[in-house]
């Protein structure tokens, strides 16, 4: 058996293979709802053949929102374009997963093809951003957010379960939260971005609370059947990489006993300045580490094109499941090349069988 095409159980899910697409915002929705583009874009993918589809960073609230354009699960409203996507995304043979998140202090940018930059509170399209701490990210995103109250806190854990609810209303079968990238989650658990003396920093324990406490609260409205999981990054590239992976494993190990199944892993993101050594799969060895030492099924990314990698990365049990996000855009027979590269005797056999039968016939014996 090739290992990128073994199937993969996780609760009552039954991915195909080993391939996910992870999520990708495409900034193009109007008011959170998506649209036409979002519909054509999760279906072509769909049909590549992937295992399992993760829908793009979707906001809880309006103030979670990276950019204007950013889908979001905060109203009623919002949910009939998702459920069109969920099916879409099924009827290509793939898992429905959606991330759902809040963007903390990196919320109210413009596009990435647009300045990639704030949008001041005075424009009226952009918005007060939030934060643990009054501490700007800086470079290109240099607002300073508001600190977090008490009663903020708990009114985003809410958006956070209300947002679970539609997901699932939606036809979701996999949740993933949102805690990578320096976004809220993950700025709560830095302390580069977390600077409280309240219960929601200082030590591990505090700066991890904001995550424990809301994975609880999701999990408890979250079906039991179905994976509720998590992205976040483990390491930052600023040289105190020892010292965060240990934080991250530690707390993985925790959000597993409070109903993790699966640990997304990816780089933090939470500063502007890192060193981070871009190439061929170098997320794997912390990947591998997170899965062996948190004990804990994981996905990783970034950098992963070449199918080979892709299926070493899983043969030598590095990681469970392999993201291929940019690849997966630049060609979406991304899944039936690597079945042809890889030697599968009938390759067709990985896509749709409306697809497959075609592929499969008048050939030389
Ligand atoms: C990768 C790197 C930086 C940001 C997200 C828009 O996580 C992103 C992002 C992805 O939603």
């Amino acid at each position: 058996m090739t290992a990128l095409f073994t199937p993969f159980e996780l609760k009552s899910v039954r991915l195909r293979n080993r391939i996910a697409v992870p999520p990708m915002c495409q900034y193009s929705a109007v008011d959170g709802v998506t649209n036409d583009w979002h519909r054509a874009h999760y279906a072509s993918i769909a049909r590549g053949g992937a295992g399992l589809v993760v829908v793009e960073a979707t906001a809880v609230s309006p103030e979670g929102r990276i950019t204007p354009g950013c889908t979001g699960l905060w109203n009623d409203a919002q949910v009939a374009g998702m459920a069109a996507i969920a099916q879409e995304i099924k009827n290509g043979g793939a898992v429905a997963g959606i991330q759902i998140a809040h963007a903390g202090r990196k919320a109210s940018a413009n596009r990435p093809w647009e300045g990639d930059d704030h949008i001041p509170n005075e424009d009226a399209r952009g918005w007060q951003t939030v934060a643990p701490s009054a501490v700007a990210f800086g470079a290109n995103l240099p607002k300073q957010p508001q600190a977090l109250g008490l009663d903020d806190i708990a009114r985003i854990k809410d958006d956070f379960v209300a947002a679970a609810r539609r997901a699932l209303d939606a036809g979701f079968e996999w949740l993933e939260l949102h805690f990578a990238h320096g976004y809220l989650g993950q700025s709560f658990l830095s302390p580069h971005s977390n600077q409280r003396d309240d219960i929601y920093g200082g030590d591990f324990e505090g700066r991890s609370r904001f995550l424990l406490e809301t994975l609880a609260a999701v999990r408890a409205v979250w079906p039991n059947h179905l994976p509720l999981t998590a992205r976040m990054g483990v390491i930052e590239f600023d040289g105190r990489d020892e010292e965060t992976l240990q934080e991250s494993i530690e707390l993985t190990r925790r959000m597993r006993a409070g109903g993790l199944d699966l640990l997304s892993v990816s780089v933090n993101f939470t500063i502007p300045q890192t060193n981070i050594p871009w190439g061929p799969a170098f997320l794997a060895p912390y990947a591998e580490r997170v899965r062996r030492e948190a004990g804990i099924a994981v996905a990783s990314s970034w950098n992963i094109d070449d199918p080979k990698v892709a299926n070493r990365v899983v043969e030598q049990g590095q990681m469970d499941l392999v993201m291929i996000g940019r690849a997966f855009l630049a060609d979406p027979h991304y899944v039936y090349r690597a079945a042809r590269e890889l030697g599968l005797e009938q390759p067709w056999d990985v896509l749709p069988p409306q697809y497959a039968h075609w592929l499969s016939r008048y050939r030389q014996a």
